[in-house]
């Protein structure tokens, strides 16, 4: 049973960098011109690709890369997430700062270790957030939600309460 849990582990992870390998391929050339050795990127809303999100968020969302490896501990990444209407991520924190723009719907969301839509914001098309490292919160989304998120790798997603970590419901 516990093997057969961990190759299943073993094949989100491989899903995942696979998902992350693919975006990877944008703006690879280089621009001759200036000699500028850095990738650009443009990705128009037409050639955003979306997959299933990692096993680390509740199911039912999807998400995108636009920029890097978020799995990348050190590397500037972007991503897109789109989250049903009434989607929740229960209180957690990443080890490193997460910038969100809200793009579409209305993004809840609130600091603090307890799941209370009444304490936090509601964010909705245009807004910008900021949650430093580390910092306990919750997310809700009222109606279809899209959000970009950009920082730097790795991101990952920590639970205050183990129970609402996905991956431990999945296994059980
Ligand atoms: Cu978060």
């Amino acid at each position: 049973m516990r093997k057969f849990q961990f190759s299943l582990l073993i094949l989100a992870l491989a899903a995942m960098s696979l998902g992350f390998a693919q975006a990877v391929q944008k703006g690879k050339d280089k621009s001759a011109s200036t000699g500028n050795q850095a990738a650009h990127v443009f990705v128009t809303p037409d050639q955003v690709k979306w997959g299933p999100a990692p096993p680390s968020l509740p199911s039912g969302s999807q998400l995108a890369v636009l920029e890097g490896d978020p799995s990348k501990a050190g590397a500037p990444f972007a991503i897109r997430a789109k989250l049903p209407d009434g989607y929740r991520v229960p209180p957690h924190w990443h080890p490193t700062d997460e910038r969100i723009v809200v793009l579409q719907g209305t993004l809840g969301m609130g600091v603090g270790e307890k799941f209370d839509p009444a304490a936090g914001h509601e964010l909705p098309v245009g807004s910008y957030a900021l949650m430093p490292k580390e910092m306990r919160h919750f997310v809700w989304a009222i109606g279809e939600t899209v959000i970009q998120v950009s920082g730097t790798g790795p991101f990952e997603v920590n639970y205050v309460n183990a129970a609402d970590d996905p991956r431990k419901a999945a296994s059980k």
